[in-house]
């Protein structure tokens, strides 16, 4: 079976364009994510992202193993922190915060991750995550103490994530941060997108097909709804 990755990077060879829905556990509970598995499995998404900037973790567990009981999609984590990982999960986006000067965020969490993450069989992807600017302060900022990027500067943004590739990231995420009132500029995705020549993930602040659509053709490889989906499961209908 080919990993997770190898079919992330074959999509973007094809130019097959990936969605992620994410949830957020703090957000979810047990009883209420049953609502969703339909519209889960009837929208476009290729993969299921699951986490979140904050959330405990307490519930994590159960959550995923309902997931994997109704959806085939891949599950990949998304964590905050070295608590939020769960060996339910078919991997991890293993963050690095490029875009912040936090060393706790680009080698302590990770470190400490280590020990969790050898004894589970999760596939581990190096993801560069680069926080742009988005007109107000999210709550990745809050939790990571660090500023986002200015959302004016193109190319320090690819520079940035051509920093990330060379470090060995297998993945670029950009990311407005979620709920954010604006998402990534198009511009910035080509600027990135161009620069780069890993798949590119963009995130934050998205909440219409359309804008999807937008993203895509700027050149994400694969964008991520959350908010959207969130507040209104119809979203996809
Ligand atoms: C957050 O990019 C994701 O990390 C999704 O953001 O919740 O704004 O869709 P939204």
């Amino acid at each position: 079976m080919n990993s997770l990755y190898q079919e992330i990077q074959t999509a973007k060879n094809q130019q097959r364009k990936l969605l992620a829905i994410l949830l957020d556990p703090d957000k979810l509970s047990v009883a209420s994510i049953g609502l969703l598995f339909d519209k889960i499995n009837q929208s476009p998404a290729t993969h299921v992202f699951v986490g979140g900037s904050s959330f405990e973790g307490n519930h994590l567990n159960e959550l995923i193993k309902i997931l994997k009981t109704q959806t085939t999609l891949p599950i990949l984590l998304f964590p905050g922190n070295p608590e939020q990982i769960s060996e339910q999960a078919h991997g991890i986006l293993f963050l690095q915060l490029l875009s912040g000067r936090n060393p706790e965020y680009l080698i302590e969490h990770q470190v400490n991750a280590v020990p969790i993450l050898e004894k589970t069989q999760l596939e581990v992807i190096s993801t560069g995550y680069i926080l742009i600017e988005s007109g107000s302060e999210t709550a990745v900022e809050k939790v990571s103490q660090t500023k986002p990027l200015s959302r004016y500067n193109f190319d320090y943004a690819a520079q940035t994530a051509k920093a990330g590739e060379f470090i060995g990231n297998k993945l670029i995420y950009l990311e407005a941060g979620s709920g954010a009132q604006k998402a990534v500029p198009l511009g910035m995705i080509t600027a990135v997108a161009q620069r780069i020549s890993v798949p590119l993930i963009v995130g934050g602040g998205i909440r219409s097909r359309q804008a999807i659509e937008e993203a895509f053709t700027a050149g994400a490889d694969l964008v991520v709804i959350g908010t959207a989906f969130e507040s209104d499961p119809t979203f996809f209908d």
